[in-house]
């Protein structure tokens, strides 16, 4: 089944686990639209045969009374509510208005800005060195030098690494202008907005990378601001880590 639907509507492979709701939603999306792009064009047809000028020489004054078109509205109606309320509802709740918590959770920081994703890990220690816009003059992503906790912190400029299976939260935030954090694979996308931090989550699970690309006309160098994700295994990740803490590039 999967296989059918991919090959009349190709998106690409998915990468996340959390993605497979996206999916399903759009594939019912997609064949209620189908069923409503089929219906239309036989009834324009038909209208067009049956109502012909040759035949029809006159317009009629009372309308055509159906009862079939108010059974075909309905079950538009009954469709679209069963859409809304049934998939498309509960999928934000759970994906998008809330953040799942738990200790099998990562948080990695990404601050945008015109064309680049910089990239910021807590380190071994878990704690993110503070950072401020008095020191972005200094270091892209404006850590403070002085804080502890920001010395083995790793920053990396549009590279991201996860382990596979571990759920990560971005937190997002912009140097600049509004940008967009994309990642079709994992099925995610999210604005970010210069002075606020807005979040966006989900579970790798498949190794392999993944295009960032940003998602809103930022400006000219909008084609090019791309970031990649690697999806790692723990032990290669737990390595990556170990082997860059306190590298700020
Ligand atoms: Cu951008």
């Amino acid at each position: 089944m999967d296989n059918i639907l991919q090959k009349l509507l190709p998106m690409q492979p998915l990468a996340s686990v959390e993605g497979r709701d996206n999916d399903t939603l759009m594939y019912l999306i997609h064949g209620l639209v189908l069923v409503l792009f089929v219906g239309w064009a036989i009834y324009y047809i038909v209208v067009l045969i049956k109502f012909r000028e040759t035949k029809n020489s006159k317009a009629a004054e009372s309308h055509v009374a159906h009862t079939v078109s108010s059974y075909v509205e309905w079950f538009v109606v009954v469709a679209e509510i069963v859409l809304l309320f049934a998939f498309s509802i509960p999928f934000w709740a759970v994906h998008q208005a809330s953040v799942p918590e738990g200790k099998n959770i990562m948080e990695v920081k990404v601050v945008a800005q015109q064309f680049a994703w910089n990239v910021h890990y807590a380190g071994p220690d878990g704690r993110f060195g503070r950072a401020s816009a008095r020191f972005l003059e200094d270091n892209p992503l404006g850590l403070d030098p002085s804080d502890p906790d920001g010395k083995d912190d790793i920053t990396t400029m549009n590279q991201v690494y996860l382990p596979v299976n571990k759920t990560v939260i971005f937190r997002l935030t912009s140097k600049d202008v509004i940008h967009s954090f994309g990642v079709p694979a994992m099925r995610v996308k999210q604005d970010i907005i210069p002075g606020m931090t807005t979040s966006a989550w989900f579970t790798p699970n498949k190794i392999g990378q993944y295009e960032i690309a940003c998602s809103q006309l930022c400006g000219v160098g909008h084609y090019r601001m791309r970031g990649i994700i690697n999806v790692v295994a723990q032990a290669d990740f737990d390595q990556w880590i170990a082997q860059n803490k306190g590298i700020h590039d």
